[in-house]
């Protein structure tokens, strides 16, 4: 493993941690701990984003309420948030930016596309990201010490809607249309795999980019197969253009998106055309477990609006890399690294644990489905 020289702020910020010295313009008895945050924050996946950063805002407020002590001093956790437009070359950017400021960890990014590029230059400057978000299955498989994700990836997400779509909805024709981005193929793949597995027959596999609003020629190739079932490797709003575009060409064939379907955004969007719709989301529903009506509800009295989708996992994030250091009694991750490897804890998302990648442990997956205009939970699945 290459590690290139640390900037200067982060070194001071480690010796503040060890030495109980203080680098910036801070109280004696305070430790400013810098949590770098990057997804994108304008353009169409900012609502993902600004999700995120809300989530890991709230851990953070918590954190500095309950005054925790890390080296003798109370610790002051500050996001240091970059929008990296959902663009990989922007996303490296960013990264560099966060290294160059001297956080201490990284929650982010949320597309698979800048987080496959991102995370080398976080892990070369030995800092580590907790991803809330991206999921393509080799974000924690390419051997990086300091990935982590609280996250279960698109192996397993998408992997269930294989086995199901085959062994339980008994789909015999299925489609498949995806993005073409390191996400939307990569959960394409892995559901096509699973298919196959499972002896179901794909039809016809389709493609967009991640900017196609209109799919009359993937859907129209699709009709004339008869498929029953279509899977979609893509995002909410895209995926409402789908299910639209279905509905406005007499498509019966049942949609089954993946992760990052099942929000608001896609129900507004879709309209009439949502209903009957399936989405397959990671973690288990937020709305049965107590812990998780009282989130859903702080969340909106903090922040004035309603959980999207995946505030949960950056809250999540952020606690992960909180409680490491509160238990290392260090914001250096040389030395909260280990702590933050083995630590257990129950988050909001479920428990939350790593295997030896960095990988959350016992991920578990859900099947909904909209049923009078709101989404519903169908089926957990731990494990594939
Ligand atoms: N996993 C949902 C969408 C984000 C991504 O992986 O690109």
């Amino acid at each position: 493993m290459r590690f290139r020289t640390r900037p200067l702020a982060w070194l001071v910020a480690c010796a503040a941690a060890t030495l109980g010295a203080v680098p910036f313009a801070a109280s004696a008895d305070e430790l400013p701990v810098k949590v770098g945050f990057a997804a994108p924050l304008t353009g169409a996946n900012a609502g993902y984003g600004k999700d995120l950063q809300n989530g890991v805002q709230l851990a953070l407020d918590e954190a500095n309420a309950k005054k925790i002590t890390i080296g003798g001093k109370t610790a002051k956790f500050e996001i240091r948030a970059e929008d990296d437009q959902a663009d990989p070359r922007v996303g490296v950017q960013a990264a560099q930016k966060l290294v160059d400021d001297g956080v201490v960890v990284v929650v982010g990014h949320f597309n698979s596309g800048t987080t496959l590029p991102a995370s080398p230059i976080y892990n070369n400057a030995g800092i580590p990201t907790i991803d809330p978000a991206a999921t393509n299955p080799t974000i924690t498989t390419r051997g990086l010490a300091n990935m982590f994700t609280v996250i279960s990836s698109d192996a397993q997400n998408a992997g269930n809607a294989g086995v199901y779509a085959v062994t339980t909805t008994k789909a015999k024709r299925i489609a498949i249309i995806d993005d073409r981005t390191a996400f939307g193929q990569g959960e394409a793949d892995e559901f096509e795999k699973a298919v196959k597995a499972k002896g179901g027959t794909i039809v016809t596999r389709e493609y967009s980019d991640n900017q196609t609003v209109d799919f009359s020629a993937q859907l129209t190739r699709i009709k004339s197969t008869n498929a029953d079932l279509i899977f979609f490797g893509g995002l909410d709003r895209q995926a409402a253009a789908v299910v639209k575009r279905m509905k406005q060409l007499g498509m019966n064939a049942q949609f089954v998106g993946g992760g990052g379907v099942m929000d608001a955004d896609f129900l507004k969007l879709a309209g009439d055309a949502a209903e009957g719709a399936q989405a397959w989301e990671y973690g288990s529903p937020l709305d049965k477990p107590p812990e998780g009506k009282a989130f859903s509800e702080k969340f909106q009295k903090r922040f004035g609006v309603a959980i999207l989708s995946y505030a949960p996992f950056g809250y999540d994030a952020a606690w992960a890399a909180i409680n490491a250091m509160q238990k290392a009694n260090s914001i250096d991750p040389n030395v909260y690294r280990p702590v933050l490897k083995t630590n257990k804890f129950d988050g909001i998302t479920g428990p939350i644990a790593f295997d030896d990648n960095g990988a959350l442990k016992n991920a578990s997956s859900t099947l909904y489905q909209v049923k009078n205009g709101q989404w519903e939970s169908v089926v957990t699945k731990h494990g594939m």
